[in-house]
């Protein structure tokens, strides 16, 4: 997880005639560098035949892969870990279920969720929406001082989410982050392995500021 810097999760707003797999692939092209499966509205056994598939294409790429939510279907499937919200199951219960070595992600929308997250033994968290953001409707913008406050507070690696786009993804490696996370600047782009080289190049232009 360190050494993540772009981390792409499914959307459900592909690009017309294009899949899943093939927008992932795209995406591990232009260097991803850690994936989600993310799917709020599909029928469980479907979620389980994508993450059968993109577990063999992760392994391919040799980048870690986590699915949202379902505990059952990552320990089936083989995946590197779950990634969590704050009403999903708690951390504690999860890492009983999953082991020490499986990566647990935990989203967070305060600071002292965060904290939470941290003291619970999460292994990184998201922080977000740091814009309003059509892909997770209703969650009010925590904006770039959240971001802020993470990188002074928080030790965890952190990824920063919510409405990131090429446009504004400048103002949130300004404010402290250093590990970026999106699905429609991403699987929504015409050309998703260019749109992850661009957030890469920004990723690392400001890495060489420091
Ligand atoms: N989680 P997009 S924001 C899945 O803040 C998700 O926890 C968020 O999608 C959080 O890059 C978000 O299209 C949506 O805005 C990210």
């Amino acid at each position: 997880m360190d050494d993540c810097r772009l981390y792409v999760i499914t959307g459900e707003n592909y690009h017309p005639g294009r899949s899943l797999l093939d927008v992932m692939e795209r995406a591990l092209i232009g260097g991803a560098d850690i994936l989600q499966l993310r799917a709020k509205e599909t029928p469980k056994r479907e979620v389980l035949a994508q993450a059968y598939a993109l577990r063999e294409l992760t392994q391919r790429y040799g980048v870690p892969f986590i699915i949202n939510d379902h505990i059952d279907i990552a320990l089936a499937v083989g995946a590197d870990g779950v990634h969590l919200g704050q009403d999903d199951l708690p951390l504690a219960e999860a890492r009983r279920i999953l082991g020490p070595d499986k990566i647990i992600g935990i989203s967070t929308h305060h600071i002292d969720q965060a904290l939470d997250a941290e003291r619970g033994g999460a292994d990184y968290i998201g922080v977000g929406p740091v814009y309003p953001t059509g892909t997770k409707p209703g969650r009010k913008a925590v904006t770039t001082d959240y971001v802020r406050e993470a990188a002074q507070r928080v030790r965890l690696p952190f990824v920063a989410i919510g409405g990131i786009t090429l446009d504004n993804v400048d103002a949130v490696l300004e404010a402290g982050a250093v590990r970026i996370c999106a699905v429609s600047a991403i699987v929504g782009s015409e050309d998703p392995a260019e749109a992850c080289r661009t957030f890469l190049h920004h990723i690392r232009l400001k890495q060489m500021d420091h």
